[in-house]
Order: structure tokens, then C-alpha cells, then sequence
């Protein structure tokens, strides 16, 4: 079976307790819920993690390279900021889909850049928590393509 990591950069473990007109109501553990089931749905292995700290998520994308297919990523902040996290991911050569709750474009102006978004197969942003599903589907999709092309 594929696994999937869905990685959560900082402060996203408070998810659903502060700023709930951008963020929503749901946690964080609700999103992990709604991700594993649709994993299950689509016959793939979630590993859906969150941390407050930079090098801890480049650990995660470098045991990523040998435990998963692809990777679905909201760094939070560190979006705008690192390119210790893009250079992992660059690195990691499997399908990488960014991911934000809010729209960073329509945010304050530090949020419009991504330092992410250029080593990213793809990046949704603006669609609320709903974009972690579109981001595992479209994953699911991709590795169904890729596994028939072999
Ligand atoms: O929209 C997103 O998903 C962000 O990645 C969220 C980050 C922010 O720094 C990015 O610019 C956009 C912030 C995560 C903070 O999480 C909170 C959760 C609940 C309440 C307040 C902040």
C-alpha cells in the first residue's frame, strides 16, 4: 500500500481555536480524521503529522523519501520563509502537493510569496480545509497514472 505524508507546519495544531473566519472550526485532528478515511477510500496509507519546528519537518521530508509516494504540505509560516524546506523538498523527487487554508494572495503582502510553491507538482490555497482532501485525491490520482504507466 502507498503511503502518503501530510505534513503541518507551525501553529496549525491550534487550528480551530483562534481566527475561526480565516481558519474554520475544525482542529487539526478532525482534518488528520476526514484525510485517514478518504486514505482509506482510496487504498492508501496516511501519516498525517504536525510541528512547530523547521528542522524537525525537514527530518520528516527526508524519512519521506524512503517511506512515501508523495507528500501533501501546509508549512504555515515557513512558507513565506524557507528554503531549508525547499531545498528538502526539491530533493525529494515525488509528487508534492502545498497546501493553505486561507488564500495567501488576498492576505497580507509577506503571505503572497511561497518559497514552496516552485518545488510543488501543485498548490491549493483559499478552499479552506477542504484543500487537504482535493490534495489527497489528487495524489491518489497521480500515483494511479503513474503506477499504470509501469
Ligand atoms: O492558510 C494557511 O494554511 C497558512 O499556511 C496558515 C499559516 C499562515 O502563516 C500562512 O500564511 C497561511 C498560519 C497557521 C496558523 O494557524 C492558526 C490556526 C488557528 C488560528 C490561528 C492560526
Amino acid at each position: 500500500m502507498s503511503t502518503i505524508f501530510i505534513l503541518n507546519g507551525p501553529n496549525l495544531n491550534t487550528l480551530g481555536r483562534r481566527e475561526p473566519s480565516i481558519y474554520g472550526a475544525e482542529t487539526l485532528d478532525d482534518v488528520a480524521a476526514r484525510c485517514r478515511r478518504l486514505g482509506d477510500a482510496r487504498g492508501l496509507e496516511i501519516d498525517f503529522r504536525q510541528s512547530n519546528h523547521e528542522g524537525v519537518l525537514v527530518d520528516w521530508i527526508q524519512e519521506a523519501e524512503a517511506k512515501a509516494e508523495g507528500i501533501v504540505i501546509n508549512p504555515g509560516a515557513y512558507s513565506h520563509t524557507s528554503i531549508a524546506l525547499h531545498d528538502a523538498l526539491r530533493f525529494f523527487g515525488k509528487p508534492v502537493v502545498e497546501v493553505h487554508i486561507s488564500n495567501i494572495h488576498a492576505r497580507e503582502e509577506f503571505r503572497h510569496h511561497s518559497m514552496i510553491s516552485a518545488v510543488a507538482t501543485g498548490m491549493i490555497c483559499g478552499l479552506g480545509t477542504l484543500g487537504y482532501d482535493l490534495a489527497v485525491t489528487a495524489l491518489a490520482e497521480r500515483l494511479k497514472t503513474d503506477t499504470a504507466a509501469q
